[in-house]
């Protein structure tokens, strides 16, 4: 298996190297503003339908939720001499098992039903799969359930671009580097992970009067392993936290926050970008990717970050002069 972890330049590089061969055969079209190809996901109650190929470049991934439950698309990139056969029976094992096949690539974080999220991602040729860690109240991990899928991504550029964000979210272990209050509306963050684990952005929407610190200790206690575990989910009961699963319903009650998108686990060195559409509010990002010494999601090691969005200012009018 060849592991080659690119440094975020020389991925970078990559995608350009692949815009301009594009760019050399590609008819003389106008090109419009949408520079990125893009790719709808479907989520439903419990599979993805993900189109069999898709050309690489900066991709759009649109994920709609279609389901009845929360779900996401975690793009995970499988290593050179993996299949993924070998990948999806390791993950039904654990995803300790599964992890060290593949390298995380981003895609949409988890939605409400009848909701959509959508995320830039830098991806070039090979085998990928969309995997779904979300979990209901019987703590079994939607993948368990069918949600994981493949997909080939070709080497063909799309004259797609690097897109250009309005904020640059820097990511570590364990913590987000990011302003306390943004502007509402539509817009581009970059997650850039600063290593060296993979981390995420799932982002949040915190009920009115609900604190960071009230949400995460709900999180943190709907992440709890049943203590029987459910018929059929033995290997998996445990992972609920060790294996990044996101249970995301409260036993009897109603969840003090809901999800609202952002992006999945990328690798170091790995670019990627949230779509965003911000409506005014509290928010709170989190990161559930599992830390390897301690068995931990990183929220609990503190990479959480809770953010107010504000209106947006109205564009100054200029003033008729007749
Ligand atoms: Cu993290």
């Amino acid at each position: 298996m060849f592991d080659i972890r690119l440094s975020r330049r020389q991925f970078a590089g990559l995608g350009a190297a692949v815009l301009s061969s594009a760019a050399l055969s590609a008819p003389a079209a106008a090109q419009s503003s949408a520079t990125q190809m893009t790719v709808t996901v479907t989520a439903q109650d419990f599979s993805f339908n993900v189109p069999a190929q898709v050309q690489g470049g900066y991709v759009d991934v649109l994920l709609k939720n279609d389901g009845k439950e929360i779900h996401q698309a975690q793009i995970a990139k499988l290593h050179e001499g993996v299949t993924f056969d070998q990948f999806k029976s390791a993950l039904e094992k654990s995803p300790d098992a599964a992890f060290p096949l593949a390298g995380f690539r981003g895609g949409p974080n988890a939605i409400l039903p009848g909701a959509s999220a959508e995320t830039i991602d830098l991806l070039d040729a090979g085998t990928y799969v969309l995997i779904c860690f979300v979990s209901g109240a019987d703590h079994i991990p939607h993948y368990m359930k069918g949600m994981i899928a493949q997909f080939e991504v070709t080497g063909e550029g799309t004259g797609s671009t690097e897109p250009t964000p309005a904020l640059t979210v820097t990511a570590m272990d364990f913590s987000y580097q990011m302003p306390d209050q943004v502007s509402a509306g539509k817009q581009i963050w970059e997650l850039f992970n600063n290593g060296p684990q993979p981390h995420e952005m799932a982002l949040m929407t915190l009920a009115p009067n609900v604190t960071a610190q009230q949400a995460i200790a709900v999180y943190e206690q709907i992440s709890q392993p049943p203590a029987t575990p459910a018929a059929g989910a033995t290997p998996m009961a445990g992972m609920t936290t060790a294996g990044g699963a996101t249970p995301m319903v409260a036993a009897g009650g109603t969840l003090p926050f809901a999800p609202a998108g952002g992006i999945n686990a990328i690798d170091p060195g790995i670019p990627g970008w949230m779509v965003l559409d911000l409506q005014p509010g509290n928010y709170l990002a989190l990161c559930n990717v599992p830390d390897p010494k301690t068995g931990k999601p990183h929220f609990e090691l503190g990479m959480y970050k809770e953010f107010t969005v504000t209106a947006a200012q109205a564009t100054p009018v200029a003033t008729p002069v007749t």
